[in-house]
């Protein structure tokens, strides 16, 4: 329970009225006063607060939940809490929770802001609207004071924005080394200043503690984020029209949070809404718009907080008990939650506090089974997860807009541990808002303490304008089936939140429903119409709109779509005049009408009377109620684009077929038998086709429309596996098996042919032996798309990958007309036996759900051909099934957006499932094996690697296996082009000077802190000779070592003189960490290498790795070899290389994780840098040196007075899988503890180990920390604590010296910088302003920029509290007054900054909160 100082409460209290006026705040607040800036300031009162958070309406809930809320809020909820401690014994006697004292206020401010309160103790045990997570809005340049309340008990909390905008010193929300606290203590407040300078999404959460396990608080909730908008503009409730600036959007601002709010343009008044005057049957759409300036027009936004595993009490106190344990089918008692009492315990997977977990789902399906409910058609469970028919609307988010309406997520994630995919059905938007030059993308990995903001182009109901459900989900699929799914509902007709006339129909499905309830009678909430737009047509009887027109029955098996049932009309028949536009439908169907549907088409032959009244003009099988057809938008666009004319046809057809069949993963014998796959029955079946299975890759042509018949030809029965249950389980549960095409990145009509079964939509997927059509525009090219549905199980339907890929028209002459196209699909935790039917990595029984089995790089390991100097376009697809992946190609490299070739370079990416890229290759092609891998160890290991082999280019005219591309070129540019695109892609500054470097690797005792050591190090280390014989090492002494940076200028050979001083004893040290079919008695390499990423070299001389047909490129003992390495850029890229990761890959599964890890940074050719001393904050810049970690780096070319140019740079080595040990005299202790175990026998591997920066360490709290550390920053870390003079630029190069395959992210308090740095280079200044960046792993290398203005210390750390950061991945960059000669520095904001770092009125004003 908690308890305030009622005088800190009561005089905040008395604040809130007077918001926007500091002056009022109460003396009590500990921080520190608001400054009179010229800013705009407005205010909000926010407390942190204990409460049961309810995550669905089954029960599932968190009893330790701890939430911020607006201080308004708070007398409901504590009515809340008080209610649903009605009738239990009370423990803690608290007077002021007594419900007759509250209810009166409660309901007063509920009245107010149109919420309904629960009436009985059983209500309040139910998720409640208020119970959200927080979420500020301000307006760019506006100046926030935040006071919060504390009412957690007995624990310190603050709130740490994750934003650059304010001083670390006072409003951290943290406790970070020689900073005082910023926290509010229990009991009492803090007062935050936020300088809005950026429009975007910004995380905040509690910095009161750094755990993110149980006894921590972020993962009971203590989070939520800051929305900057755009100038001017105002927001407002969707359904209650409550206004933040008033009812004519002028007034003052009054404090309103909420998830989704309407975000309104100066000028419009919230109030302010246009009445529908027409209905469906003759209403004009308006033509779509792809893109709108969210600045000035009136749009939906939608924040979406994800979050993971929080601690939570299962809603099944007595398991409702599967009707096959009737049979003696017992293998489904799986529970979750905590305590479930030896079951295998799910956890849930929660987005904005609400989880709608497959397992509730299951469960009520059962209870209705068992209470003598009749299905009309069987259900088995997955099949109908997202039905609404069959559940009910979800009680996660859905996202509601009308067709049309603009929208924005903003996306959060608010969690400790994962990286999670967001992916939304149906739409795409570009990686970088506002930038159309940026990739079209329709998932997105994202990490924990970072927000992102989607704009989906052409708004609701996309380019083709229909309404219906489509889902937006974790793409990792066990955190989809653990709850962690939404949807977005689109509406064509307009929703008054009232009851309206009944439907105007005689059939019996449609008996009692009317306009303003759903099918199943519950209220559609009014949805107020967007100001600027055309209002939506109004429902009406015979045309109500959807979902109303859809004949299902609730609590029955969504229903299958219709045949359209009707004649061809003229038109269609005809098509018209242009060659290649005959109206080819449908494929091989010759009638629309019912009666001749062919009887394996999965559709009811003739629809209802409302179903044809919602039709759309031309409705054919696969597009049924598109307000504007495929063909109609497709017709448009091939008249405004000549190119297209080009096109073999408008549209085409495909049979395609879903079955079962063996997948052979390698010549060892793994295989999959029971892999599930499409096919193309027109170039046979896989099963009979020599050669390997390969994973289904066709393509189309760009603005084509593809027919596809999907056959279902899965088993009607799957025998039980070591992985999976048999489908269906027993006779008391049948199934119908569907299975369908799910599509990303093409337009299609979600209805009916989505290939899901989501909310009110049909069953879009075809049962056992019968067909379903889907009907997809890909009015994108170059779409890396991917289908993996299977709507049933087996749950891992993990080998199903299938890429259209529209090519580049041949007349659009920006890229190469030819290129080789590569296609790689990745798969994990694929279900597989060995040679003699083992199973491979099995979980603990069938159905287990921890990390299991093995995984795949495109079924098989490919040999991709090539001749020298081709050019080659990578198409990278994950299809399954759960982890993040590191995808690298060996001497390639690519820019990191394909459509801005002025983007970073890259050669490393990291993917999440249904993550599709394209890269295409920007490095030189020389004849060689060029190594494609995983890079994370796991991966690795279990052989997720391939080569690309180039060979000499053949004499002109000869003849090969593999085509020239000149020979096949019959309209395109030719021979010509092609060479001098070959030549293009070469280094684009002649080879210049050599910088050689003399590097020993040795072993060493590694001093990860005072306490803490690696006694079985390996270490890089620079000598100025090498002397005849290795050296000798002492041991028995741990050394602070340094781990190897090298730094050269741009265009330098540079040379690594590498000497093999191993040590002849090598062995696998005790308790190494695992990966995946671990051998305990592997063999270590005695051979050592460097491999270097980024630059350009020979692949047969200087990868470090040896591969393939290439020699052998490692060192032997005792031996010394060069490798040399290009470190000139492609002629295009606007950055020099900048930090590249330097690994050794004669044995990457034991020496990498013992520190045979290095950087090299490319610096620019002018640029010098000077070693900076320990205890420094910059260099003496008299002295050069070209490695160690930390420089101050200066520009001959630059600013005469070499201020200007001079910037403080670092690189960081992030670290994982590391084996530490307590430090006993020099020799180990005990190993350091791992992270507890998912579950007893299914391990993580990917989390074994420990963690760390630069060969340091920080662990905290009392499991990782041998010290009994709390969760606190607060202390001065072993990491290294870099210092620098306030105001000079910082370039903090990170590198993922990583081991393991999971995802991390970074952040840096109280800075900000350009999350792509090229683009803001660029002058465009699109780029959005982040703290914190996601997905970092094996590889990974980015360069941070920002100038710090505030002195103090702030913390650079991971974002993932679940275990990065208690496992010591956190340092401190410690800020310094200005130097003397500060008076000479330019003013923050110009110069010294990059475009778009800091806006001078962010700087001015934080300058003076700093100074004050
Ligand atoms: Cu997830």
């Amino acid at each position: 329970m908690f308890r305030v100082q009622g005088g800190h409460m009561q005089g905040s209290q008395s604040s809130r009225s007077g918001s926007g006026d500091s002056s009022s705040l109460p003396d009590t607040t500990s921080g520190p006063k608001v400054d009179n800036s010229r800013q705009p300031t407005i205010h909000y009162d926010v407390v942190a607060f204990p409460i049961t958070i309810y995550y669905n309406r089954e029960g599932d809930h968190d009893h330790n939940g701890m939430i911020f809320a607006l201080y308004d809020n708070l007398l409901i909820l504590k009515y809340i809490r008080a209610l649903a401690r009605v009738g239990q014994p009370r423990t803690d006697g608290s007077p002021d929770d007594l419900l007759e004292d509250l209810s009166a206020k409660a309901y007063e401010r509920a009245g107010k802001i149109g919420v309904e309160l629960p009436v009985t103790p059983q209500q309040a045990k139910q998720p409640h609207p208020l119970v959200r997570p927080l979420v500020l809005r301000a307006r760019q340049g506006e100046k926030m004071t935040v006071t919060l309340h504390n009412c957690i008990r007995d624990r310190a909390v603050g709130l740490h924005l994750v934003a650059g905008g304010y001083d670390v010193v006072t409003a951290d929300g943290s406790d970070v080394a020689s900073n005082p606290s910023s926290l509010a203590p229990p009991g009492g407040t803090w007062e935050y200043i936020w300088s809005c300078d950026h429009e975007g999404v910004f995380p905040f959460h509690d910095g009161g503690n750094y755990s993110g396990d149980e006894n921590g608080t972020n993962v009971h909730g203590l989070f939520g984020a800051l929305v900057v908008e755009p100038p001017g503009t105002t927001w407002r409730d969707p359904t209650t029209g409550l206004a933040s600036h008033g009812p004519d959007g002028s007034g003052r601002f009054e404090q309103l949070d909420g998830l989704y709010l309407d975000v309104l343009p100066a000028g419009q008044s919230p109030r302010d809404m246009p009445e529908s005057d027409t209905s469906l049957a003759d209403y004009e759409w308006p033509p779509p718009r792809e893109y709108v300036c969210f600045e000035k027009e009136a749009h939906r936004e939608f924040v979406v907080f994800f979050h993971d595993e929080p601690e939570f009490v299962p809603a099944h106190g007595a398991l409702e008990p599967s009707p096959c344990d009737a049979h003696g089918n017992d293998h489904r008692d799986i529970a979750h939650g905590d305590g479930g009492g030896g079951h295998d315990n799910l956890p849930i997977m929660p987005i904005s506090y609400r989880a709608e977990p497959m397992i509730n789902r299951e469960r009520t399906l059962w209870r209705l089974l068992r209470t003598g409910h009749l299905l009309e058609r069987p259900v088995l469970n997955e099949e109908q997860h997202h039905s609404s028919w069959m559940f009910g609307d979800p009680v996660t988010p859905i996202l509601r807009a009308y067709i049309g309406d603009p929208v924005r997520i903003r996306l959060v994630h608010a969690a400790v541990k994962e990286t999670h995919v967001f992916h939304l059905h149906l739409y795409e938007w570009h990686a970088v808002p506002q930038d159309a030059q940026s990739p079209r993308i329709d998932a997105i990995s994202i990490s924990p303490q970072t927000g992102h903001t989607i704009e989906p182009l052409w708004g609701a109901g996309n380019r083709h304008q229909v309404a219906g459900d489509v889902i937006w989900h974790c793409h990792l699929y066990p955190h989809f089936h653990e709850g962690m799914w939404g949807m977005f509902r689109t509406f064509e007709t307009r929703q008054y939140g009232q009851d309206g006339q009944h439907l105007q129909s005689d059939d019996p499905v449609y008996a009692g429903r009317r306009i303003g309830r759903y099918p199943d009678n519950t209220r559609i909430d009014a949805l107020l119409p967007l100001q600027g737009r055309k209002p939506p047509p109004a429902p009406t009887p015979d045309q109500p709109g959807y979902p109303l027109y859809i004949p299902g029955t609730v609590r029955q098996k969504s229903p299958r779509p219709p045949w359209p049932d009707r004649e061809f009309k003229q038109e269609e028949k005809l098509g018209n005049d242009r060659p290649g536009q005959q109206f080819e439908l449908p494929c091989h169907v010759t009638s629309l009408l019912g009666a001749d549907m062919p009887p394996d088409f999965d559709y009811r032959p003739f629809p209802t009377a409302l179903e044809r009244k919602a039709f759309n003009e031309f409705p054919v099988p696969g597009e049924l109620f598109t307000r504007n057809r495929l063909a109609k938008q497709q017709q448009q666009e091939w008249v405004d684009d000549f190119r297209f004319r080009r096109n073999t046809s408008a549209q085409v057809c495909h049979d395609v077929v879903v079955a079962q069949r063996r997948i052979d993963y390698n010549s060892h014998g793994w295989h999959d038998k029971h892999g599930h796959l499409y096919y193309l029955p027109t170039e046979g079946d896989p099963g009979d086709r020599p050669g390997p299975i390969e994973p289904l890759f066709f393509r189309a042509q760009h603005g084509q429309i593809l027919n596809l018949t999907l056959r279902n030809d899965t088993p009607e029965r799957i025998e039980e596996t070591e992985f999976d249950h048999a489908f269906p389980p027993c006779e008391a549960l049948p199934w119908e098996g569907e299975c369908s095409l799910h599509v990303h990145m093409v337009k299609f009509d979600p209805i009916c042919a989505d290939g899901a079964s989501v909310g009110w939509n049909y069953m879009s997927g075809a049962r056992h032996g019968r067909k379903m059509v889907y009907r997809w525009w890909a009015d994108q090219e170059n779409t890396g798309s991917l289908v993996a549905s299977s709507l049933n199980p087996p749950a891992r339907a993990s080998s199903t990958t299938l890429s259209p890929v529209a090519k580049r028209h041949p007349n659009d002459s920006r890229e190469p007309p030819w290129f080789r196209e590569f296609c790689i699909g990745i798969a994990d935790f694929i279900p597989a036996w060995d040679r003699r039917h083992r199973a491979l990595n099995p979980p603990a029984q069938p159905g287990g759900h921890g990390d299991q089995g093995v995984m795949g790089l495109h079924y098989h390991t490919t040999v991709f051909k090539t001749y020298a100097g081709d050019p080659i376009w990578i198409r990278l697809l994950q299809g399954s099934h759960e982890e993040s992946h590191s995808f690298q190609i060996h001497a390639l490299r690519w820019v990191r957006f394909r459509e801005q070739i002025d983007s970073i370079i890259r050669n490393q990416q990291t993917t999440g499932i249904a993550e599709a890229f394209t890269f295409i290759n920007q490095a030189p092609l020389t004849p060689g094996d060029y190594m494609y891998k995983l890079s994370g160890a796991d991966d690795l290991w279990l052989g997720c690697w391939g080569l690309i082999r180039a060979f000499d280019r053949p004499p002109a005219g000869s003849h090969f296996d593999l085509v020239t591309l000149a020979s096949v070129s019959t309209d395109g540019p030719g021979q010509e082009q092609i060479e001098e695109c070959a030549a293009s892609s070469q280094p684009s500054a002649p080879a210049s000077k050599e910088r050689r470097f003399r590097i020993q690797a040795r072993p060493a005792n590694l001093l990860y802190r005072d306490d803490i050591i690696d006694p079985h190090a390996l270490v890089y280390e620079v000598v100025d000779h090498f002397t005849s014989h290795c050296p000798a090492i002492d041991l028995s002494t741990p050394e602070r070592l340094e781990p190897l940076v090298l730094w050269c200028q741009e265009g330098d050979d540079v040379v690594v003189e590498l000497k093999n001083c191993l040590p002849n004893n090598l062995r696998v040290e005790p308790f190494a960490p695992e990966v995946p079919l671990e051998r305990r008695d592997r063999p270590v390499s005695r051979h050592v290498s460097l491999h270097a990423d980024l630059v350009t070299y020979d692949v047969r001389m200087h990868d470090g790795a040896t591969i393939g047909l290439n020699p052998p490129q490692t060192v032997p003992p005792g031996q010394v070899r060069e490798y040399r390495w290009n470190t000139s850029r492609p002629s295009n890229s606007p950055d020099p290389l900048g930090p590249i990761l330097l690994q050794d890959m004669a044995d990457f599964r034991n020496h990498r994780h013992h520190g045979l890890v290095g950087a090299l940074v490319v610096l620019p050719a002018d640029a010098i840098p000077h070693p900076v001393l320990p205890g420094e904050a910059t260099a003496d810049l008299d002295v050069e040196r070209w490695h160690g970690p930390r420089m101050t780096v200066t520009r001959n070319g630059d600013d005469p007075t070499g201020i200007g140019g001079i910037t403080e740079e670092m690189v960081l080595l992030m670290q994982d899988g590391l084996r530490l040990f307590l430090n006993a005299n020099g020799k180990p202790g005990f190993p350091l503890p791992d992270p507890p175990a998912e579950e007893a026998g299914e391990a993580e591997h990917e989390d074994q180990g420990q963690k760390g920066f630069n060969y340091r360490t920080e662990p905290i709290g009392p499991i990782f920390d041998p010290r009994g550390s709390d969760y606190s920053l607060n202390k001065e870390p072993a990491t290294p604590i870099w210092q620098m003079p306030a105001r000079r630029k910082v370039r903090l190069h990170l590198v993922g010296a990583l081991d393991k395959p999971r995802a991390h992210s970074f952040t840096v308090h109280g800075v900000v910088w350009p999350e792509h740095r090229f683009r803001s280079n660029a002058g465009r200044q699109t780029a959005p302003m982040v703290s914190s960046e996601s997905a970092i792993t094996c590889g990974t290398v980015r360069t941070f920029e920002f100038t710090p203005t505030h002195q103090g210390d702030h913390a650079y750390r991971n974002g993932v509290l679940k275990w990065a950061v208690p496992q010591g991945m956190w340092g401190v960059l410690r800020i310094r007054p200005a130097e003397d000669n500060s008076d000479h520095e330019p003013p923050c904001g110009s110069t010294a900054d990059g475009p778009g770092s800091f806006s001078s009125s962010s700087s001015s004003s934080s300058d003076s909160a700093s100074d004050s």
